[in-house]
């Protein structure tokens, strides 16, 4: 067993306190693709198992026994599997032992409360409000990096930042977006990358209005922004980066107002990011920047704090300020226990509501769009009748959008942001 996953495993099971219920994570199983062929989808493992067992092999579990501690189940390697998919054969220990000895282990403590994390295992009788205790528990542990996850978190972030440098470059008008993609991704290989942590967005014109667009053969035009959130992950963990750039190089007109607004936003919620600071907070404070700077572009029109408790800005900024990042793109995030997630539009779509503290690597990302989808809707016309200046939202609505988005990982004296090296 590695020292550092014997250290976290401590940590979790200090944090956990039990003393007589039993504690089942599995890491989940892998998926055919429908009609046969042999052909699978990408196994990837149950992110509160990757914690407890960093690897990512298919149907494995850990179990914790107060009493007897610590131990993984994994099903044998079949010879079929060693044949075609070259998997090493593998040693049995104490700490690891064969799926078929599970079902004993099991049987040898079923008077006991059980908490079942990672994947369900739906043949297995759980305690619902004792498995919601453990993973809340195990939530707080995972939220500050330790040593491990933070250098495979900068090794992302390094293999990040040559492919938006190789991306920064090759944009221009006449290429395609899935190419701009496949330069990014090459990069991300090149440098380390494992594969990229999750599906590349490349928004070119009306496409960067869409926040989770797949890449297609638009071709980038002469006054486009192109939008590019991405991130290279490497053994589990990922950067998750996002930068608006310019068909012609540099910001001009409207789109340059546009991208001035976010960044001078962006740049203000990154100084504030610091232990202690809430995070919700910081989204209604980037919302009312961002309120503000509608008004200076004659796009909203009132007071900035009403228009911001009327939810104004979201429907140009309709998505969270940001999230945790690292093991997976949303590592660890969600609500403080007691906190519901509001159900005003401004603020439905917040991802965490939790103060920040040293350790914890935050996403901050705002962004101002112009999306059809919200801007044509005839109810909320009405409703923000006085508030928007919507003839000249009519004008707008082939801008596409800006965002732009750091990671930053929070440390005693405030925040150190990771994905400074690419340029905004
Ligand atoms: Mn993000």
């Amino acid at each position: 067993m590695n020292n550092y996953l014997t250290e976290r495993r401590a940590r979790v099971a200090k944090a956990w306190n039990l003393t007589n219920e039993i504690v089942l994570c599995h890491g989940g199983e892998l998926i055919p693709v429908p009609g046969g062929a042999d052909q699978m989808f990408r196994f990837v493992p149950d992110t509160e198992y990757r914690y407890l067992a960093d690897h990512d092999e298919p149907g494995c579990l850990v179990a914790f026994d107060p009493q007897s501690g610590w131990v993984e189940f994994r099903p044998p390697v079949l010879e079929a599997e060693r044949v075609w998919e070259g998997r090493p054969p593998f040693d049995w220990s104490e700490a690891i032992r064969p799926m078929t000895e599970f079902d004993g282990w099991l049987a040898a403590r079923q008077t006991r409360p059980v908490a079942n994390l990672g994947a369900r295992m739906p043949k297995i009788s759980s305690d619902d409000a004792l498995t919601a205790k453990v993973r809340e528990a195990l939530m707080q542990v995972r939220r500050p990096k330790d040593d491990v996850e933070t250098a495979r978190i900068r090794a992302a972030v390094d293999a990040t930042v040559a492919g938006f440098r190789r991306a920064s470059e090759y944009i221009k008008p006449g290429v395609t977006e899935r190419q701009i993609q496949v330069e990014l991704e090459c990069e991300f290989f090149r440098h380390g990358g494992d594969r990229p942590g999750y599906n590349t967005i490349v928004g070119t014109g009306t496409n960067a209005a869409v926040l989770h667009f797949t890449p297609s053969k638009r071709v980038v035009g002469e006054d486009d922004l192109v939008l590019i959130d991405a991130g290279a992950e490497i053994e589990g963990y990922t950067a998750d980066v996002t930068r608006t750039y310019f068909a012609k190089g540099k910001p001009e007109g409207f789109r340059g107002e546009l991208y001035h607004a976010v960044l001078s936003a962006q740049k203000t919620a990154v100084e504030k990011c610091k232990p202690g600071k809430e995070f919700r907070e910081l989204h209604l404070e980037t919302a009312h920047d961002m309120a503000a700077s509608l008004v200076g572009l004659n796009i909203l029109t009132g007071d900035v704090d009403n228009l911001v408790e009327r939810d104004a800005h979201a429907l140009f900024f309709p998505h969270g300020l940001g999230h945790l990042v690292g093991l997976g793109v949303r590592d660890a995030s969600g609500y403080l226990p007691g906190r519901k997630r509001s159900t005003r539009f401004g603020l439905a779509a917040l991802r965490i509501d939790l103060p920040l503290d040293v350790g914890f690597v935050v996403t901050v990302e705002p962004g101002l769009y112009f999306i059809p989808a919200l801007l044509t809707d005839k109810r909320r016309r009405e409703q923000y009748r006085d508030a928007i200046n919507w003839p000249r939202v009519d004008e707008l609505l082939d801008i596409g959008g800006v965002r732009i988005e750091d990671n930053l990982l929070i440390t005693p004296d405030g925040n150190e942001n990771l994905t400074v090296a690419i340029p905004k």
